[in-house]
């Protein structure tokens, strides 16, 4: 502390100080108490009882949120064996042949990532996850996988719920040891929405798999195999896991008018896939397009033309997407993606539970425990009701999403974009409007972030009374949304079919796109030198996961960061605490470590001072303890 007290003074670091600047300065031996734990999570709570959780828009003060129920859940068993273990013993190559060849279908759930990505824009929080984490992997042994993270997870964890993913990842991998753990990474873009220097892709991946992660699902939001290329290289060399290559399904090939994206255009995908050294093949369903009779054209061509495993993925935004798991099975499917069933349906993925009923007693069906999916899915309902400020409002499946084809991921974090422009009322228009750019993009496959720069075009449109018709009559005295001027530069990728020439000149003006990937522009990270210059930035206790999240998200890490300094960990507050505060009298415990609980009781709050601060008066452990909070409203 003295000589952090040193380095820190204005005098020593303008370089003034003299030999007698330790003795002139009495002040350099005052050093300050480290806040401990217990009493930064005091100032966290004050904070959220005086001015409420900046991410909760709108707290329902009539909301009844009911304890969720563990009543069942048994944890004293021990864990079975499963594809884990599996590819352990087998290593990447053998799985694969292994998984083409298993007849029985097999189930990912994505309740703890895909689902609240798609239901809750993304909010779910690890304490949820950690109550049910092991008991599920010791209660479906059988399950093929565990999507728990990557797509927007990484960032909405650091920016909005913060707590560090790599933490979240660790945990869960503690507790599921049996079954294989999956992410979605978008190739080049990583977790990010912007093309990063290969090396850093390389690095992000080999932590990744340390971490946790066996199944990397990769993704180009442009289908660019180009750009995916170096994503599986890395996953084949530096992991011993699984790289899922996914071709990313747009448009409707029984559709004889829709010429660009047909089912010679994705065999011929897959072709190339396979040849990358592909150990699965996804078909990435974002929006969810894939109709079922279109799904068992797709699948049965798929099985004749490659010889890898097929994962299917969709979103259940139109409602039948069960019948389009059925017709895949029936073609030969090897994987298909669900969600336990209070956190499935709609934007998210079809129901596991009920999935699992509809194929009992066919030649495929794989045996799981209803009761207890069911007792999984129960528990998740009552969760879900401590995430309503994050729901997306869709009540019932809709076939509009045939015309807007809006990923389900995106459609969750739309409609709040949307709300905060102050364009609620126009969601009609901004959903008719982001199937018009598409259109005028040139039909483009829209997944993040490629979605993000359809997405920001349509607000902008909208935003500004313009219309599509407007962009290309004068479009040259419009300047375009940043997202939207890079996406035409090449900065994420050459979409199918090249760029419409006339529009990308109307956006870029005078700027040159340029054709190369993207990443190529980008010079190599000095990976050890800047992790030291990192390290000497935010502390000698940052890890090099910290690191790798600061260089995808350098603005939102210092965020996490300045709140971790202020408030400590975050994670271990429980859900209703942390978003709406604690209720006056009430009291609770807290789990701050592995075995060391601290006991909070919120007393009383005082009025606000001519300073603008008031006193949140707790008890903690019995002792009392008051946090002064500036009150913001
Ligand atoms: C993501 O990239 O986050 C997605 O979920 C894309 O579907
Ligand atoms: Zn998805």
């Amino acid at each position: 502390q003295f000589l952090q007290n040193i380095i820190n003074h204005p005098e020593f670091i303008s370089g003034d100080a003299t030999v007698d600047f330790v003795k002139n300065h009495p002040e350099l031996f005052v050093f300050k108490k480290p806040q401990d734990r217990a009493t930064k999570m005091l100032g966290y709570l004050a904070e959220v009882i005086v001015n409420g959780n900046p991410d909760v828009k709108k707290v329902d003060k009539d909301r009844v949120l009911t304890k969720p129920d563990y009543h069942g859940f048994n944890l004293n068993k021990e864990y079975q064996p499963g594809t884990k273990d599996l590819l352990t013993q087998l290593g990447p190559d053998e799985f694969s042949k292994w998984l083409r060849n298993d007849p029985q279908i097999h189930y990912t759930d994505t309740t703890f990532r895909d689902a609240h990505q798609s239901l809750l824009a993304t909010r779910m929080r690890t304490f949820d996850m950690m109550k049910v984490a092991e008991a599920f992997a010791k209660d479906h042994p059988q399950t093929f996988s565990m999507e728990v993270w990557g797509g927007a997870t990484f960032d909405v964890c650091l920016r909005f719920l913060h707590e560090d993913p790599w933490e979240r990842l660790a945990l869960i991998r503690k507790a599921i040891p049996n079954i294989l753990l999956q992410m979605l990474i978008r190739g080049s873009n990583g977790v990010g929405y912007k093309a990063y220097p290969d090396n850093l892709i390389e690095s992000f991946v080999e932590k990744s798999w340390e971490t946790g992660v066996d199944v990397f699902r990769i993704f180009d939001s442009l289908n660019w195999m180009k750009s995916m290329e170096p994503c599986i290289d890395f996953v084949r060399k530096r992991t011993q896991g699984l790289a899922e290559v996914a071709i990313c399904y747009t448009g409707d090939i029984l559709d004889p008018s829709k010429t660009k994206y047909t089912l010679e255009y994705y065999l011929q995908m897959a072709k190339q896939i396979e040849d990358s050294g592909a150990h699965i093949l996804a078909i990435k369903d974002m929006a969810g397009l894939l109709k079922p009779y279109a799904a068992k054209v797709l699948v049965e061509a798929l099985r004749d033309t490659i010889k890898l495993p097929i994962h299917l993925h969709t979103h259940d935004t139109s409602s039948i997407q069960p019948a389009t798991y059925l017709k895949a099975i029936e073609a030969g499917v090897d994987i298909v993606d669900v969600a336990l069933g209070s956190m499935s349906g709609l934007t998210s993925q079809p129901n596991f539970n009920s999935m699992v009923e509809a194929m009992r007693f066919q030649e495929r069906h794989r045996e799981f425990d209803q009761q207890s999916l069911n007792r999984h899915s129960n528990y998740w309902e009552t969760v879900r009701e401590y995430y309503y400020p994050f729901e997306s409002g869709l009540k019932a499946g809709t076939a509009e999403v045939y015309n807007h084809e809006i990923p389900g991921g995106q459609y969750s974090n739309l409609r709040p974009q949307a709300n905060a422009l102050g364009l609620g009322d126009k969601w009609e228009t901004i959903k008719q409007t982001y199937a018009d750019v598409n259109a005028l993009f040139g039909d483009v496959v829209k997944v993040t972030p490629s979605s993000k720069v359809v997405g920001d075009m349509a607000l902008y449109l909208v935003a500004n009374n313009l219309t599509t018709v407007d962009v290309l009559e004068r479009g040259e005295e419009i300047s375009f949304p940043e997202s939207v001027q890079s996406f035409f530069k090449g900065e994420l990728g050459q979409p199918v079919g090249g760029f419409p020439k006339k529009l990308q000149k109307i956006i870029l003006k005078d700027e040159q796109p340029f054709t190369e990937r993207p990443n190529e522009h980008l010079a190599p990270i000095d990976l050890d030198g800047e992790f030291a210059a990192f390290q000497k930035k935010f502390g000698e206790q940052t890890k090099y996961t910290d690191f790798l999240s600061y260089q995808l998200y350098p603005k939102v890490y210092e965020g996490y960061h300045k709140h971790l300094e202020q408030y400590g960990e975050v994670s271990q507050i429980p859900t209703r605490l942390f978003f709406y505060g604690m209720q006056l009298g009430e009291e609770a415990i807290i789990d701050i470590a592995r075995g060391k609980s601290i006991v909070i009781k919120y007393q009383s709050l005082g009025p606000v001072n001519e300073d603008g601060m008031r006193t949140v008066f707790f008890k903690l452990n019995g002792q009392t303890r008051n946090i002064d909070v500036r009150d913001k409203s």
